[in-house]
């Protein structure tokens, strides 16, 4: 579970703006630079790249089009070059892009969706996790910054939506 809020964390960041690169060396230059900050940077640095980056129109809102494409040029990478993964890496992103090809952008930003109006603000982004100075890598690891349960509950509400409904 710690692995898929880093993933999609990570994969904040590995939005694509317009470039007239492939989606594939698009994700190799920028998850290299992501994982380069976020090593050392502060939490609350390495978020705010990841959200700019992902906030194609600079609105301030990561709307279900923008993660969508996002989890299409994942897709992609993550095919290009699984081999290259180690096995816990593979299987952590397998995981991440599973529940949101499974279950759909639009129901995962729902369970986030405090306000309604179908996008993520950065305070919708971050409900579950108190970003302060220290690195990601640590700031994971410290049950008072990160909400797991409140995580669990969204992401068990969307895992519902999967099921098929009870005749
Ligand atoms: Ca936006
Ligand atoms: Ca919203």
């Amino acid at each position: 579970m710690r692995g898929l809020v880093l993933a999609v964390l990570v994969g904040f960041a590995l939005s694509a703006r317009a470039a007239p690169e492939d989606a594939v060396a698009r994700f190799d230059r920028l998850a290299g630079e992501l994982v380069a900050l976020c090593v050392d940077a502060p939490a609350t640095r390495c978020f705010e790249t990841a959200f700019a980056a992902a906030d194609a129109d600079d609105d301030g809102r990561l709307a279900v089009a923008e993660i969508d494409d996002l989890r299409r040029d994942a897709n992609a990478w993550f095919l290009a070059r699984r081999a290259e993964l180690s096995v816990r890496e593979q299987t952590v992103i397998a995981l991440s892009l599973a529940t949101l090809n499974t279950a759909g952008v639009a129901r995962v930003v729902a369970a986030y969706d405090r306000d309604g109006d179908g996008a993520l603000d950065r305070a919708e982004a971050t409900a579950d996790v108190r970003l302060d100075d220290r690195p990601l890598p640590r700031l994971v690891r410290d049950e008072e910054a990160v909400d797991w349960a409140a995580i669990r509950d969204r992401l068990g509400a969307v895992a519902g939506a999967m099921l098929p409904a009870p005749r």
